[in-house]
């Protein structure tokens, strides 16, 4: 097995999953900042041309960060699962995971890409940096809403830990550092990150 590891948050998440649960694998090192991952070789692996990638003994390569996740949970039973025990805890992990990764995740990538990382991604990926500015807007309107849904509870789905929480904290850790930080209004969220930071997984 094969972990195609590189900078940024996705390939954090799923590090930051790996620990949470006990799974270890070998790794390589793609230099995204050279458009390696964009190259022959590494489209061989992951036509996407994007990290993280896991490779598995028998050649199949699984990309997609929510996707390689679902796969260590199952891969490795002997620890607690992090997407959930029942049907119902399953759904509303993907629930919560959805919701964060297509309203938050995507909009501040996007308007990252567009804004501070323009000069690496204007020649990978179609940039329309006159959106930037109302990307990022929307990520904060929905990490607002998200910040009222949250209220007092301990993680994002509810008690337990679980991939949505690792998603979120993944995306926040990176935007904080790109122009991006999480608005101190959102209280509940603020004080959530504080704790997700200080679990040993999260410097995975
Ligand atoms: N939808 C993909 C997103 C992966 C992604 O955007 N990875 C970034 C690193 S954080 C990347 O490879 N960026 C370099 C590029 O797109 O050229 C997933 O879930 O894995």
């Amino acid at each position: 097995m094969k972990f195609y590891n590189s900078i940024g948050p996705n390939p954090h998440m799923v590090r930051m999953f790996m620990a949470e649960k006990g799974f270890e694998v070998p790794s390589v090192k793609i230099d995204l900042m050279t458009g390696e991952n964009r190259r022959e070789d590494y489209l061989k692996v992951n036509p996407s041309g994007q990290c993280p990638a896991l490779e598995l003994d028998d050649g199949t390569v699984i990309a997609e960060i929510t996707a390689i996740c679902e796969y260590v949970d199952e891969a490795k039973k002997d620890t607690p699962s992090l997407i959930g025990d029942t049907a119902a805890e399953r759904a509303r992990t993907r629930m919560w995971t959805r919701r964060i990764d297509l309203n938050i995740c995507e909009p501040a990538a996007n308007g990252f890409r567009f804004a501070e990382g323009l000069k690496i991604f204007q020649n990978r990926v179609r940039c329309i940096p006159q959106a930037a500015d109302d990307l990022k807007a929307t990520a904060r309107e929905r990490l607002a809403w998200l910040d009222g849904q949250m209220g007092d509870k301990p993680f994002i789905a509810g008690n337990k830990l679980t991939m949505a929480d690792i998603l979120l904290f993944a995306f926040l850790d990176f935007m904080g550092q790109v122009g991006q930080p999480l608005d101190p209004a959102c209280k509940n969220l603020t004080a959530w990150f504080g704790r997700m930071k200080a679990r040993p997984s999260a410097a995975a």
